[in-house]
C-alpha cells in the first residue's frame, strides 16, 4: 500500500527537499507551512508525481494543529510517517542581550509546535502498531556555542523529547528519530538574522556546507529502514565542520 508522509516546514530547506524525496519514492504527501504561496506552487509540482495535500498551518498554534490533523482526507489519514522539521533560530546575541521575544517564539516552534504534532498523530499510530515520527533536532542541542543559548536548548528538547517517546512507545512498534545535522545552506540563517541577506550569505560564503538534499536523503532512508530497525539519533555535519577548544578566559594584564 502507498504509504503517506506528513512534513511540517515544507516550504523551504530540509522540508521541501523531503517532499522531492519522499514523492520520487512513491510517499503520499501531507504538507504544512505557513507561506500559502509557497505551498500553493510546492503542491502544483509534486502532483505530477504523487497525491498531495498542503495544509496552511502555524504550527504553534495549538488549536488548529489538532482541527488539520484530526479533519484528514481519508486517503491521507492513516500516515506512517511524521516529519517534525518545522523551526528555526532567532538571534545570536549573547543571553544578556538576547530577545525574549525570540525566546518565546522559538520554544513555542521547536518545542511545543513539536509536541502539538506529535500528540496529535502519535494516539492513531500507536493504534496502529505501525509508524514513524522523525524529528529534527540539531547538533546545537549537543554542543554549545556563543549564542546559541535558547536554540540549542529547544533543540536538546527535541532530543530528550525523542529518547522519552521511545520509552513511551516501547512494544507498539512505532519508531523515533530524531536527525540533528549541522551547519546546513538553507533560509535558516536568513530567518536567524531577520532578513539581513549579506550576513546570512556571509557566513556561508567559502564554507563546505551540508545541503537540504543531503538531509532529506538521510531522512528517506532512517524512513525506509525496516520496521525491526530504529535509528534512535542521527548526529550529521559536513566533514568540514568539527568540534573547536573549550574556551579559556584570561584578564588582560
Ligand atoms: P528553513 O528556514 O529553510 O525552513 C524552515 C521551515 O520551517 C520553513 O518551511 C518554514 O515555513 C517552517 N516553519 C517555521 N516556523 C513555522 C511555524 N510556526 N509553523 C509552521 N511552519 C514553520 O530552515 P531549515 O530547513 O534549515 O530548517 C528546518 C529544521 O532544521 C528546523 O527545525 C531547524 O532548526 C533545523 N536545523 C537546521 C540546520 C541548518 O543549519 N539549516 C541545522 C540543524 C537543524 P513557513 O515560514 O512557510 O511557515
Ligand atoms: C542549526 C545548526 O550550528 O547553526 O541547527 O546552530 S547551528
Amino acid at each position: 500500500m502507498t504509504k503517506t508522509a506528513i512534513i511540517t516546514g515544507a516550504t523551504s530547506g530540509f522540508g521541501q527537499a523531503c517532499a522531492y524525496k519522499f514523492a520520487q519514492d512513491g510517499y503520499k504527501l501531507v504538507i504544512v507551512g505557513r507561506r500559502k504561496e509557497r505551498l500553493d506552487a510546492l503542491t502544483s509540482e509534486l502532483s505530477k508525481t504523487t497525491q498531495v495535500h498542503p495544509i496552511v498551518l502555524d504550527v504553534r498554534e495549538r488549536q488548529n494543529v489538532f482541527d488539520a490533523f484530526y479533519n484528514l482526507p481519508s486517503e491521507f489519514n492513516q500516515p506512517d510517517i511524521l516529519i517534525n522539521n518545522a523551526g528555526l533560530a532567532l538571534g545570536l546575541e549573547p543571553a544578556h542581550q538576547a530577545n525574549l521575544d525570540d525566546w518565546e517564539n522559538m520554544i513555542d516552534t521547536n518545542c511545543k509546535g513539536l509536541m502539538y504534532c506529535t500528540r496529535a498523530l502519535l494516539p492513531g499510530m500507536v493504534e496502529r502498531k505501525c509508524g514513524h515520527i522523525i524529528n529534527v533536532g540539531s547538533m546545537a542541542g549537543n554542543w554549545p556555542y556563543p549564542g546559541g543559548n535558547c536554540y540549542g536548548a529547544s533543540k536538546a528538547f527535541v532530543q530528550q523529547f525523542s529518547r522519552n517517546l521511545r520509552s513511551d512507545v516501547h512494544g507498539t512498534g512505532v519508531k523515533i528519530t530524531n536527525i540533528e545535522p549541522g551547519f546546513a545552506k538553507t533560509e535558516f540563517s536568513l530567518v536567524r538574522f531577520k532578513g539581513d541577506e549579506g550576513r546570512s550569505e556571509t557566513l556561508y560564503e567559502g564554507a563546505e556546507h551540508l545541503s537540504p538534499e543531503d538531509i532529506a536523503d538521510i531522512i528517506l532512508w532512517t524512513a525506509n529502514t525496516p520496521n525491526h530497525v530504529n535509528i534512535n539519533t542521527l548526529e550529521v555535519m559536513p566533514t568540514n565542520q568539527s568540534w573547536s577548544a573549550l574556551a579559556i578566559h584570561k584578564d588582560e594584564k
